[in-house]
């Protein structure tokens, strides 16, 4: 590796922040149940001690994203009790995920239900969660709506979408200076025959519409089968309307697995569009992930991903861009993509390690915390209150 590849490198690891969710550290699971897991978060203080764990270990990760109400269960009169967790781990609040699709009043939609009366309880709920995010200093309102239907002819897709550009509007009304309301969409899940925000140009023209602080989140998860997202990523920073990623890998569905554990080329892909994108807007892109495991170990699965998200970001910074224009312009297509894909091929271990050592981090960080007294101490402390294993409906 060349001293100014090098050099390009060390620039993007520093410049490289990325924000862990805090449903990663708990137990989740799938429609068909879950496997608890004795070091399994259950409280906001335990998800802001495993967030600040994995950002000393790596030094990229210093935000959480909250799920409002599952982590702030009296809204805003727990924010002084979250700042206090802010000001213990030295980790911050991230961005604020309202809760749509949980309550039995949202069984046929949130922001998007054919009731004003449930519309307006969902809006307020958002409202709150922007409120929260104002008091928490936090810049992004993630929007999952997972409203939508499972039958042709049982709703009104025409209609829904009146309800909930309204809805959005008024939630983006609240915005304080400075905050965002970022609109995720999602082809599918849970509902199964149409949902409301399917896909990036309905998110985009609903954000577009409500107004300038509102921007589309790319969940990287959240697209059928071949999608070219790095397209998609291309054209949402070309129109200045990219406010954020969910990072996860799939193989089928929204599977939510390890960034880059089934297709690392696509993670390198979108970062290489990130990092060459001339839009002055991508700054202010927030990488966030969004995961959760039945399986693997929560912790470690949180390390594994900002690592991998660290390395193939890495990789990306090693396309030398003006060679690769120049080859593109003229055609010249097999050196163009040896170019490209040459730097997918890097191996970059050995200078990150270097970037980790001068920067004073852990060389090593799944292997420190595998070797580390964190999560021998937190297995020992929650095992009894994440007793009963085995699956469940529940
Ligand atoms: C659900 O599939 C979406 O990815 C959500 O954004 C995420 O899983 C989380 O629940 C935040 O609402
Ligand atoms: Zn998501
Ligand atoms: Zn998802
Ligand atoms: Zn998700």
């Amino acid at each position: 590796m060349t001293a100014e590849e090098t050099k390009r490198v060390w620039a993007a690891l520093d410049g490289f922040k990325i924000e862990v969710p805090s449903w990663g550290f708990a137990n989740t699971g799938t429609r068909f149940g879950k496997f608890l897991q004795p070091a399994a978060a259950s409280t906001i203080a335990q998800k802001f001690a495993d967030a600040a764990e994995v950002n000393r270990l790596t030094g990229a990760a210093p935000t959480v994203a909250l799920h409002v109400l599952w982590d702030l269960p009296g809204g805003l009169a727990d924010v002084p009790a979250i700042q206090a967790l802010e000001a213990k781990h030295g980790v911050k609040a991230g961005s604020i995920n309202p809760n749509l699709f949980q309550d039995q009043i949202y069984k046929f939609g949130s922001i998007a239900n054919p009731s004003a009366e449930i519309r307006a309880k969902a809006v307020q709920h958002c409202v709150d969660s922007v409120e929260i995010g104002k008091a928490l200093g936090s810049k992004d309102v993630s929007m999952w709506v997972s409203d939508g239907s499972n039958y042709p002819g049982t709703q009104s897709m025409r209609r829904r979408i009146e309800w909930l550009q309204d809805s959005l509007n008024k939630t983006h009304a609240a915005l304080g200076p400075g905050q965002r309301m970022l609109v995720e969409y999602k082809p599918f899940e849970p509902t199964f025959y149409h949902t409301d925000i399917a896909d990036w140009g309905m998110a985009r023209e609903l954000a577009r519409t409500a107004g300038p602080q509102a921007k589309v989140l790319v969940d990287t998860g959240h697209h059928a089968l071949g999608t070219n997202i790095e397209q998609i990523v291309t054209w949402l920073l070309h129109l200045d309307a990219l406010g954020g990623f969910h990072f996860n890998d799939r193989k089928f569905a929204d599977d939510d697995l390890t960034l880059g554990s089934i297709d690392p080329y696509q993670v390198f892909r979108i970062f290489h569009e990130f990092i060459s994108s001339p839009a002055s807007s991508k700054g202010d892109v927030a990488f966030m992930i969004d995961q959760s495991h039945n399986m693997k170990g929560k912790l470690e699965a949180m390390v594994q991903t900002v690592v991998t998200a660290q390395e193939l970001y890495a990789k990306a910074a090693l396309v030398d861009q003006e060679k690769l224009a120049e080859l593109q312009d003229r055609c010249e297509l097999v050196a163009a993509e040896e170019a490209f894909r040459g730097a997918f091929w890097t191996d970059v271990r050995p200078v990150v390690k270097e970037w980790r050592e001068a920067r004073g981090l852990s060389v090593d960080p799944l292997g420190d915390l595998h070797a580390g007294e964190y999560l021998k101490t937190i297995t020992a402390e929650r095992a009894a209150s994440n007793a009963g294993g085995g699956s469940s409906y529940a």
